[in-house]
């Protein structure tokens, strides 16, 4: 019905009035040349259309009266009903009811929660909310919810007339944008492989329907930018077959009135290492399968210099499978020429996307590139390249020279009292330049709403520097989390004078001063120890047990070069052996100077920023003094707290970093992430898995309760059971709802007397005013949104009527 009949798009009255006298005035001058009578203005085709809009909006008054007896208590919507909860015990299946919100159960304990959710989930109801949090479990199955139907479906209602759903979520987050113009955030947590990534495209499809992204063009890039980037940063793991190695911030942008103009997307810690070796069981970034398997069906292979008969060392698993494997499977074929329309959509040139091409390829000769010793007399530890034709190659796709490059990586030049002296690498670390090299070319810099999707906490039978970059990250959203749900709200009703009982809640931050402190934090401890030459693997695990005693640190019996770790999302044993080395990730400025060279334009750009990785960290600090000025009014109390997540943490960063370490570089790619994110106003999807077998409709409820037990969702609802997540300031409510209550031309004075006009007025029940605040639940906003938008409706007539124009 909507799409056959759109309603006219509503400006605030004040805008539209002016809007339309400009435009009249503008008809006057071209359009009359004299003022013109009645008739003629009648007859211009913008006031005709004017005129259709007004005859739409007045029978839509007619309705909206009508409709006003929603707002009347009697007809109470199904959450609002959380003050006569109903009785829901387990044993009582008789009178067992499912739950939209968890929040309106009358008995709250694990099992009932669980019972629900185990309910809901064997429905193929896999989405279940918290307050205004929403709780998604993983359906391993395609289901037909996301359509556009259900887009429409999903689209400026009240939350409670539609069962949850994650376009719910991005409704909910796209009207806040709209109403009190502010960024929003959207964080999406959970464990790998429990439906992150997914539910970000989800979130994206359904904002660029509610952003109306009618422009075709504009709407396929947005949508393609999520696969594309995926290709180069997704990888199939143990857990997951898609699983990402980097954290993904996708801003979307819109107009004051909600239309999409863009989109911009920013990753974050991208898991380098993964380029030059794998797990057992798992694979390189999907681009490199797809390219090569692209490649191969179009002929194309010995144009990149790629060989036929062996893949690649750093996609192959050394069984004579893989190379059939690659080609011939269907899908990585249909991949690569997915991507390749990516690219088109997205804009890059034909000259472009063959740079990349070549980089890729370049990446995949290095890796075949080998080293021997020679030994003559006097030196034994010079190297060199017996399989000329893999580094022959790899300069060739890279376009430099291939004498450069052998000379770049078996060699390295020492500055001495002025003079230059050329030393020789031995195979080891002509080796190890190679590799840092691959890994630098499969960089992130170069090309770059709020909706966060980053890798989930991992807990392999392997657990190694990545996975404790990545737990570390789980760690500080977590704790990012927390900060909003527990203790930024309890600190505000505290600030405002609002009774509240206190919700108890495990804190991590202990665990993240653990890793994060200076000077002996376990990051700090690792960079330090990074610095002496002489440090072993070994060295590195005595020096965390002298420094790290608390009770989240261990070390296992009979496992030297290992430690423990207890997570917020449960223990994990980490393998210490390559920390050191992988943390160091040195590309020598030897290797640098020979990639500037490239004819390759990408390659230059690539290669032209200075190689220190914290670029961006005077643009990160700037970012968060001015994020905490501009914080949204709700954060003001906490701001301090907000500050302190960011700032304290990270005291002395810009100095004294003559070397880059990995965990230094992983540090500030933490800072600047976060410090994206407190500018927006969040909202949280929690992602479970429900089995780890990727089974449809298994429910293991011992998995399902260890994630609800560490992301807290107990605490969760008894918090928002009694919390109000929308606090606007008296000042601003008034001015934003004050037509709700008082005629056009008043002006009432913001203060508290006002808003109890308003509120009410409005008939609704349940709120809360606070010394500088009024505390709304979340279907109070809605309830208010709605009633603005069909009074707006009315003034717009109304101001069209008053001011003549239409007789
Ligand atoms: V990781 O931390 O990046 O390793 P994610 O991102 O949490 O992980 P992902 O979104 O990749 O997990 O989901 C894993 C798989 O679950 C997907 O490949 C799908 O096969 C499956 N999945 C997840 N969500 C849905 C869904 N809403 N509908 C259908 C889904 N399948
Ligand atoms: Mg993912």
């Amino acid at each position: 019905e909507r799409e056959r009949n759109p309603p006219p798009t509503l400006l605030h009255p004040e805008n539209w009035c002016e809007e339309f006298n400009h435009f009249i005035s503008q008809c006057l001058i071209k359009d009359f040349e004299k003022r013109p009578s009645v008739t003629q203005l009648l007859d211009h085709p913008f006031i005709k259309e004017a005129h259709g809009k007004v005859l739409f909006l007045q029978k839509q008054l007619a309705k909206v009266l009508q409709d006003q007896k929603h707002l009347n208590p009697v007809a109470k919507p199904r959450h609002e009903r959380m003050h006569t909860r109903r009785p829901c015990h387990v044993e009582d299946a008789e009178k067992y009811c499912l739950e939209d919100d968890l929040v309106n159960l009358e008995v709250l304990d694990e099992d009932i929660i669980i019972h629900q959710l185990q309910k809901r989930y064997a429905d193929l109801l896999i989405y279940t909310y918290v307050g205004d949090i929403l709780i998604a479990l993983n359906p391993f199955q395609n289901l037909s919810i996301y359509s556009p139907q259900f887009s429409r479906l999903y689209h400026g209602v009240r939350r409670a007339s539609n069962p949850p759903h994650i376009f719910a979520s991005a409704d909910a987050a796209y009207q806040c944008l709209v109403t009190f113009s502010k960024d929003q955030c959207i964080v999406i947590s959970g464990e790998s492989g429990s439906g992150k990534t997914e539910s970000a495209h989800l979130i994206v499809q359904h904002l660029t329907f509610l952003g109306k992204a009618n422009n075709q063009t504009l709407r396929e890039k947005i949508l393609q930018v999520n696969p594309l980037v995926e290709a180069f940063g997704n990888a199939c793991t143990a857990i997951n077959d898609n699983s990402s190695r980097f954290g993904k911030y996708l801003e979307m942008m819109f107009t004051p009135t909600g239309a999409v103009m863009g989109a911009r997307i920013s990753e974050y810690l991208l898991e380098k290492s993964r380029v030059i070796k794998q797990a057992v069981g798992e694979k390189n970034f999907h681009i490199f399968y797809y390219i090569y398997a692209g490649l191969y069906h179009q002929q194309k292979l010995s144009e990149f210099r790629l060989p036929e008969e062996k893949p690649p060392r750093y996609i192959a698993d050394g069984t004579g499978r893989v190379m059939h494997d690659i080609t011939s499977k269907e899908s990585y074929k249909r991949q690569f020429e997915e991507i390749q329309h990516c690219f088109r959509i997205i804009g890059f040139t034909e000259k472009e996307v063959h740079s990349v091409y070549r980089i890729l390829a370049g990446i995949l000769s290095i890796g075949n590139v080998e080293f021997a010793a020679i030994s003559s007399q006097h030196q034994t530890d010079k190297s060199e390249v017996p399989n000329a034709e893999a580094l022959e190659n790899a300069a060739f796709v890279l376009c430099i020279s291939p004498e450069e490059l052998q000379e770049a990586l078996t060699s390295h030049c020492v500055v001495t009292r002025g003079e230059t002296i050329v030393r020789a690498n031995t195979v080891d670390r002509a080796a190890d330049i190679r590799d840092a090299m691959s890994k630098a070319l499969s960089a992130d810099r170069g090309m770059n709403v709020g909706i966060l999707d980053i890798f989930g906490f991992e807990n392999f039978q392997r657990n190694s520097f990545e996975q404790l970059c990545i737990n570390i990250a789980n760690e500080q959203i977590q704790y990012y989390f927390n900060q909003h749900v527990f203790a930024l709200e309890q600190m505000e009703y505290q600030n405002e004078g609002i009774d509240a009982i206190p919700v108890e809640y495990d804190d991590n931050r202990p665990l993240l001063d653990m890793f994060l402190q200076k000077p002996l934090g376990l990051l700090a401890l690792l960079d330090e120890e990074s610095r002496f030459p002489r440090a072993t693997d070994q060295t590195l695990v005595d020096k965390f047990e002298d420094n790290l005693r608390c009770k989240y640190f261990w070390r296992p019996k009979g496992a030297e070069l290992c430690f423990g770790i207890h997570h917020y999302a449960g223990k994990v044993l980490y393998d210490a052996s390559g920390v050191l080395e992988k943390n160091r990730d040195t590309l020598p400025a030897d290797v640098v100077v020979v990639l500037r060279t490239s004819a390759n334009k990408l390659l230059q750009q690539l290669f032209s920023i200075p190689l220190t990785k914290t670029g961006n960290l005077a643009q990160a600090k700037a970012r968060i003094s001015t994020a905490s000025r501009s914080l949204p009014p709700h954060f003001s109390a906490g701001r301090a707290k907000v500050d302190t997540l960011e700032v304290i943490r990270h005291p002395e960063e810009t100095t004294n970093m003559k070397r880059q370490t990995m965990a230094s570089y992983f540090r500030y790619s933490l800072m600047d992430l976060l410090s994206k994110m407190v500018v927006g106003q969040p909202h949280f999807v929690r992602c479970i898995k429900p089995n780890d077998d990727r089974e449809a409709l298994q429910f293991c409820r011992e998995r399902v309760l260890v994630q609800l037990r560490s992301t807290g969702i107990q605490e969760t609802i008894n918090i928002r059971r009694q919390g109000y997540s929308h606090r606007i300031l008296f000042e601003e409510f008034v001015k934003r709802y004050y037509y709700l209550a008082f005629k056009a031309h008043q002006t009432p004075p913001a203060s508290k007397e006002s808003c109890v006009a308003i509120l009410e007025k409005t008939r609704l029940d349940h709120w809360v005013l606070g010394k500088t605040k009024v505390f709304l639940k979340y279907y109070h906003v809605e309830q208010l949104n709605l009633l603005l938008r069909e009074v707006m409706g009315r003034v717009v007539v109304l101001q069209a009527y008053t001011k003549g124009w239409l007789g």
